[in-house]
């Protein structure tokens, strides 16, 4: 059983060589966090601080904090067979099993959303993800589906560090700067990672940007540098210099914006010669992946083939074998014929079932410490179980409800990355 969930409780009170957890707290359940002030709760942005508007989740009634993992799976089972096509439930790569067992779907954000697409008879969309993922389905649906955040408390550390604030800021600044310059293109297009509030897909569907994935990352470049100088790319730095640094952007140009500062901690005239200005942002989980572990790895296995997300930091990505997004890593470990060692970076409970999908190979996640996405681990059965049964009864909670104007313009954003062609 690769389950995170229990691999945590078997080993969060011992210490063993592979590196054990990297907090106790992860025995603990989520509900255990939904009180106090806003906090990503355990995992890998358990330091990251959280914005005081970060969504909170009330307390969930007893019964479902109390039932056993056996007890919970049959009342998911029976509250979802009630409610029939009525309801889809999407399960992205980052659950936990025992929550991906109950999704219709699994898949990346994008991946789960255009499959919501696929079931218009259904009523209601349960996200088992995070809250941008629930924003993005909300804004693809129709205005009659109703989008649910099993927990409101799953966040994204990574697409809080650019609030739509600092953006906006961010941007008369250099609407200023570049007030000056003439000519046909753009001075700056802003593109946003998926990982993003709708408000920043909206911005950028505003001004003349796009949105992307870190699948389409390269053609969405492609496709901002046709119209634009330069490229504002939030919120993820890494993903954003991968990207730019293999189209051949050396990495002089590609200054790094700390909101904080003036100019983003930026000379006027190293913003002048930028062709992509990185958003001084970054996931929690991939950061923690170095060019240590990969060495590592390699002298265990010295055939291993690394795959790391291109979330993780530069030196990484190099050190690999290959970067690319989820469904890269899982289409390169399922193309694989002959036996093959895959040492992955990427967060642990994909890599732990693509290991159990995948016995012929073996499979492990470069980090040897457990410390997986600390918003992910929100959604725990009990409060799948909670909002199913309350659609049971006739009640919608925890909608995720994205308001008319952000709607239209972050589909503008999205329409562009879809019609973009590599
Ligand atoms: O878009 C997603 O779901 C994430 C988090 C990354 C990826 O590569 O799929």
């Amino acid at each position: 059983m690769s389950s995170v969930n229990v691999t945590i409780q078997s080993r969060v009170s011992a210490t063993d060589a592979t590196g054990g957890t990297c907090t106790p707290d992860l025995a603990r359940s989520p509900w255990n966090f939904d009180v106090g002030s806003p906090a990503y709760g355990p995992g890998s942005s358990m330091d990251d601080v959280a914005p005081a508007t970060t969504p909170r989740q009330g307390s969930i009634p007893a019964e479902y904090r109390e039932a056993s993992d056996a007890e919970l799976a049959e009342r998911i089972r029976a509250a979802k067979s009630t409610l029939g096509d009525d309801v889809v439930i999407l399960g992205h790569f980052y659950q936990r099993d025992e929550v991906v067992e109950h999704a219709d779907f699994v898949g990346d954000s994008f991946q789960l959303a255009n499959a919501a697409l696929t079931r218009q008879d259904a009523r209601h969309i349960v996200f088992c993800g995070v809250h941008f993922m629930a924003e993005t389905a909300d804004i693809l649906s129709r205005d009659d589906q109703s989008v649910i955040l099993p927990n409101l408390a799953a966040g994204c550390s990574m697409a809080d560090m650019a609030d739509t604030d600092s953006v906006e800021e961010c941007w008369e600044q250099l609407m200023e700067l570049y007030a000056d310059e003439d000519g046909d293109q753009a001075p700056v297009i802003p593109v946003t990672y998926m990982n993003s509030s709708a408000a920043l897909k909206a911005f950028v569907g505003r001004h003349g940007g796009i949105v992307c994935t870190s699948s389409n990352a390269t053609t969405v470049l492609n496709w901002a540098f046709a119209r634009g100088r330069r490229v504002l790319f939030f919120p993820d730095q890494h993903l954003g210099r991968n990207t730019a640094k293999a189209l051949g952007v050396p990495l002089d140009q590609m200054p790094l914006w700390n909101p904080r500062r003036a100019l983003g901690g930026n000379e006027a005239a190293t913003l002048r010669a930028a062709r992509v200005i990185l958003w001084h942002g970054f996931c929690s989980v991939h950061k923690r992946f170095t060019v240590g572990q990969i060495d590592a790895a390699r002298q265990q296995y010295p055939n291993a083939r690394v795959i790391v997300h291109p979330e993780c930091p530069m030196e990484v990505v190099d050190a690999a074998d290959a970067a690319g997004s989820t469904d890269f890593i899982r289409k390169d470990v399922a193309a694989a014929t002959e036996p093959t060692v895959f040492a992955i970076g990427t967060e642990i409970n994909m890599v732990n079932r693509l290991a159990d999908e995948y016995p012929q190979h073996t499979i492990f996640c470069l980090d040897p410490v457990i410390c997986p996405c600390s918003t992910m681990y929100r959604i725990h059965p009990g409060y799948l179980a909670w909002v199913l049964e309350e659609l049971v009864a006739g009640r919608v909670v925890n909608q995720i409800t994205v308001d008319p104007q952000s709607t239209r313009e972050a589909k503008i954003a999205l329409r562009r990355m879809l019609d973009a062609k590599p």
